[in-house]
């Protein structure tokens, strides 16, 4: 099955000129309409003041689509949840019986890899969710990780995580995990989570030197570039940690599961944070969108 390109996708590859990819569940499942829409809109924009350009992936119509119209991104947003999240185990489903899917990180890094689009910016990735020795909860992002060669520019994983474990089955993975001008490994909300990143690259040029090394050794899969809040707009660990606690017992209180776990704090958080996490968490996806942008720039010079 091929990738339904935007015409200006479509010309920006062939032509060999840099492409980010973006993901669409944060538009429909991570953020409450308008400020969904308005973020996916001004990520694009933050990507295109680089001369980049921007390919928001999703499923339309059982299409995978790389580069959506501001029409179709509205669309998403408005939908919100009663669009599917479809990660890499739904494609089949969502492909199979035409219907419209908002990809995860997961599902949107297999669809920029077969595209041929090598930069991918989100905001936290998935990975391992605090209690998974009980719940077996580890997000398909980390999988995707073994699988997809996309470097993915990250502000390293959802603070709602367990951290460490993340990092030993990224390690386990063999997916390089970069810190991006810090040596701490970034807490999503927060520049520091007290762990250290394994490698770190000051640079655009570095990171797209590393990213074309993994894959000239043959090494299959995603480079990850963990790129902090900026700091005026993080919230330090010791203040979030506390909300983090309360919304992960809030879900166990209701009885969320699966999928749902992630919308559900992230929305939990915006609520007992009257809004501050959300300003956080649109802060570091521009970021992230803005250093993707200049990698993508830097690898595509070759
Ligand atoms: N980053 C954000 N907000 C989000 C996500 C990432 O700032 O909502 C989404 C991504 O789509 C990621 C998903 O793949 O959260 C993780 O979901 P899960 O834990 O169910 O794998
Ligand atoms: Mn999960």
């Amino acid at each position: 099955m091929k990738v339904l390109l935007s015409p200006e996708v479509g010309l920006a590859l062939s032509a060999g000129r840099p492409v980010v990819a973006l993901e669409s569940t944060i538009i429909a499942h991570g953020m409450a309409y308008p400020a969904n829409v308005e973020t996916a809109l001004a990520v694009e924009e933050v990507v295109r003041a680089h001369g980049v350009v921007p390919a928001t992936i999703a499923v339309m119509g059982g299409k995978l689509k790389a580069g959506l119209s501001a029409e179709e991104i509205e669309l998403f947003g408005k939908s919100g949840p009663g669009i599917m999240k479809v990660s890499v185990r739904d494609l089949p489903f969502v492909a199979g019986r035409g219907l419209d899917g908002a990809t995860t990180v997961a599902a949107t890094m297999r669809i920029a890899a077969m595209a041929g689009i090598p930069v991918f910016a989100t905001g936290g990735m998935g990975g391992v969710h605090r209690g998974a020795g009980e719940t077996f909860d580890v997000s398909a992002d980390l999988t995707e990780m073994t699988r997809s060669n996309v470097a993915l520019v990250t502000a390293g994983a959802k603070a709602i995580l367990d951290l460490p474990l993340t990092l030993e089955r990224l390690e386990t993975d063999g997916v390089p995990v970069v810190g991006y001008r810090t040596g701490e490994f970034p807490a999503f909300y927060s520049r520091c989570s007290g762990l250290k990143v394994p490698m770190r690259a000051d640079s655009a040029a570095e990171v797209a030197g590393i990213m074309r090394s993994k894959w000239e050794l043959g090494l299959t899969g995603a480079v990850m570039v963990a790129n902090p809040i900026p700091e005026a707009d993080e919230i330090p660990a010791a203040e979030i940690e506390p909300v983090i606690v309360a919304a992960l017992a809030e879900a166990q209180r209701s009885g969320i599961f699966g999928k749902d776990v992630t919308p559900f704090l992230l929305g939990e958080i915006v609520k007992a944070t009257k809004g501050r996490s959300l300003r956080a968490n649109i802060a570091l996806v521009k970021n992230n969108a803005k250093v993707a942008a200049e990698i993508a720039v830097a690898y595509a010079a070759g």
